[in-house]
């Protein structure tokens, strides 16, 4: 039996939520996730570690590519194939070209596609690297494997418009035992156990949610067997707040407070208030901020007007003419916020004005 590991976009060196004030312990992170990647397979070696592209967020510094190459030499009994990406595309100057890696390592060089016979293992590894940040070629689309019997792996690129796009269609019956996918950021099957995104080893993105990490794989008898593992030290995650007419400022508070300590500190939310608020109630949803890692708050609450009512007692004056004006089905969002702050400052208005008149 073979077992490897099939990762992909670490993005080392990137700055996740730049700005925010755990953005360059997140810049650490990713490097020491996947350091604890190379450092469970030292304990537990697997024959291959296959990376489809992007371990870089930008162009390596040589001292970062020193450090991977040493942690690379640290899993002798790891065979480990690594192409570069749209994000760590080998410039003409890049480090890249000159670095030279341990023996254990196959970094595929160029644009070319190249294979690589493990003869010991009965294994092809297939691969090309980018050497410029888009390609609108598809590169992959005619590429079969060797006409050897063998576990015949294929390391890709991209799959989007100005990335490599791919058939996958045809890469499905092309005729590899397993095709390696990096450049999108969401782990998922393309085609079941043959066809791969590992999606990126931390999120990277507020837009990346959901579970992290690699794919721990198995290939025996001519069959592929995969497992998601995830491994990253965060996720980001929507946490929905539903406020009602009694929700005050305090209430809002311990529900963010209680639901932050249920799904981990560590973790990064995007806040969505829902419901309807009482207009007598003042919430401040941007003081939540101080409450966690929020990374954005979306206000989609409403005050809790009863319009049809307003509307009678109003009719014929300017607040009855504005609500006439937005009775219309499926308003987006930024309507109801419209409609509902202008409602605001006009029944405020008719307050200072001395109440119940023609305005
Ligand atoms: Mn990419």
């Amino acid at each position: 039996m073979i077992r490897f590991i099939h990762l992909s976009d670490v993005h080392l060196g990137a700055v996740p939520d730049r700005g925010c004030p755990w953005s360059h312990e997140r810049e650490e992170e990713i490097w020491e996730t996947f350091r604890r990647v190379i450092a469970g397979i030292r304990k537990n070696p697997v024959d291959f570690l296959f990376i489809a592209g992007d371990l870089f967020h930008r162009q390596p510094l040589l001292r970062e590519l020193r450090e991977v190459g040493e942690l690379f030499a640290s899993i002798p009994e790891t065979q480990v194939f690594l192409v570069a990406g749209d994000h760590d595309y080998i410039r003409e100057d890049s480090f890249y070209r000159s670095f030279s890696w341990p023996q254990n390592v196959t970094f595929f060089a160029s644009e070319e596609q190249t294979c690589v016979e493990i003869p010991q293992k009965q294994t092809f590894v297939y691969g090309l690297s980018f050497e410029q940040p888009e390609i609108r070629t598809p590169l992959y689309d005619e590429c079969r494997p060797v006409n050897k019997p063998g576990f015949h792996v294929m390391l890709a690129h991209g799959g989007d418009v100005s990335c490599c796009p791919m058939d996958f269609t045809r890469l499905a019956g092309a005729g590899f035992d397993y095709i390696a996918l990096g450049h999108s950021h969401k782990p998922h099957m393309v085609s079941r156990d043959r066809i791969v995104y590992a999606g990126s080893l931390e999120p990277l993105d507020r837009n990346d949610l959901g579970k992290h990490g690699y794919i721990e794989g198995t290939y025996e008898n001519g069959s592929v067997k995969l497992r998601l593992r995830p491994f990253a030290l965060r996720s980001y995650q929507n946490l929905v707040l539903t406020v009602g007419p009694d929700t005050t400022q305090y209430t809002l508070e311990e529900m963010l407070r209680n639901e932050v300590m249920k799904r981990g500190g560590r973790n990064i939310y995007r806040i969505i208030l829902q419901g309807r608020v009482s207009p007598d109630n003042i919430l401040l949803p941007e003081r939540l901020h101080a409450l966690g890692n929020i990374v954005e708050i979306m206000d989609e609450s409403c005050p809790d007007y009863d319009l049809e009512e307003l509307y009678r007692q109003y009719r014929g004056t300017l607040i009855g003419d504005y609500i006439k004006s937005f009775d219309k089905e499926g308003m987006t969002v930024v309507e109801k916020k419209a409609l509902y702050y202008g409602l605001q400052s006009l029944l405020s208005a008719k307050v200072l004005t001395g109440g119940r008149k023609r305005l």
